[in-house]
């Protein structure tokens, strides 16, 4: 995005018939040098991106890379491929716009806690229930990181911030209850310190036909160092897998996962296979075509006026 001489590379390589590219790398995908404080958890998960990408082949013509705005938000900087950094908290609804009008392309949106659930908080709620294929991971780290230390919607009882010097008073919302009550049809929970299972969340995102929402704890070290030291083993903690039986289907039971105290489990707590509004637009669009064969698109649009009056 920021470099045009890669840029040039992406159009050469684009234009490339099947077969006579080389295997995509690291190197063609990664653009700036990425500027959060050293030991964020941002780190590693821009790092599992670019993993992902390589590992799948997913050439930058295949894919786009969208955001808010935060520190997670910057993601799109860092890759060098389609993408936007877009308005604060308003990332899934640019994004939705390129999933509906590009059905060939995997739409990956990144933000924080902030973005997704306090300003954007409409829009993911409306993106979940309208079931648009898309992947978004909220790198959840409890407070503002870009902002330098305000209450987030899932920063706990007590924390205090700028916004909360004596401590925060309200309630915080469970991400996971959120996505399931909303309708997403692929709710994941990982976090940065397990590099392999965010691995796995995202490939098994990346299949989902639907939106498929993760939420990666990722840790703010600079305004809340050691959030998430009781799910990381290393620091202590606990890391446990959603366990063998539970019945990913089974919405009640996904419900009952995501309301246990932290750390909880991760892995996949939901998955359901449902159209999605893609496919349900796609017949809509191919109905209507039919409909209006033969017409030019300012009679397409004055008959679709007529039919509100
Ligand atoms: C409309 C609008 N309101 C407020 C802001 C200021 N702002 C920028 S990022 C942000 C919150 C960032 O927190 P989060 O989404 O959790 O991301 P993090 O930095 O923690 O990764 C806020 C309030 C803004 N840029 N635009
Ligand atoms: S302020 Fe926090 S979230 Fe932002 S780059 Fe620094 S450590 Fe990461
Ligand atoms: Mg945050």
């Amino acid at each position: 995005m920021s470099n045009p001489a890669n840029t040039s590379v992406i159009e050469t390589v684009a234009a490339l018939p099947a077969g006579i590219r080389k295997p995509l790398t690291k190197k063609e995908i990664s653009s700036d040098h990425p500027t959060w404080c050293p030991g964020c958890g941002d780190f590693a998960v821009l790092a599992l991106y670019f993993k992902m990408i390589e590992r799948r082949q997913l050439w930058q013509e295949k894919i786009t890379t969208v955001s808010g705005i935060g520190c997670s938000s910057r993601f799109p900087y860092f890759v060098q491929a389609h993408g936007a950094h877009f308005i604060h908290g308003r990332a899934l609804s640019f994004a939705s716009g390129v999933s509906l009008s590009r059905p060939d392309l995997h739409v990956f949106v990144f933000g924080g806690d902030g973005d997704a659930f306090s300003i954007g908080g409409n829009h993911f709620t409306h993106t979940a229930r309208k079931n648009i294929k898309l992947t978004y991971v909220v790198m959840d780290n409890w407070v503002y990181g870009l902002t330098k230390k305000q209450t987030s919607p899932t920063s706990p009882l007590g924390f205090k911030s700028k916004t909360d010097i004596w401590g925060a008073v309200d309630y915080p919302i469970n991400p996971m209850k959120q996505a399931i009550s909303a309708g997403a049809s692929f709710v994941a929970r990982t976090t940065h310190s397990n590099p392999n299972h965010v691995l796995q969340m995202m490939e098994a995102a990346l299949d989902h036909d639907g939106f498929s929402f993760i939420e990666c704890l990722s840790e703010c070290v600079e305004f809340y160092d050691g959030a998430f030291d009781a799910s990381n083993p290393r620091k202590g903690g606990k890391f446990n897998l959603v366990p063998a039986d539970h019945d990913v289907t089974d919405e009640q039971a996904a419900y009952k996962l995501a309301s246990e105290p932290f750390p909880g489990h991760f892995g996949i707590f939901y998955k359901s296979t449902k159209p999605t509004k893609n496919a349900k637009e796609a017949t809509v669009n191919a109905g209507a075509m039919e409909k209006f064969k033969g017409l030019k698109d300012w009679q397409i649009l004055q008959k679709t006026f007529d039919r509100m009056k």
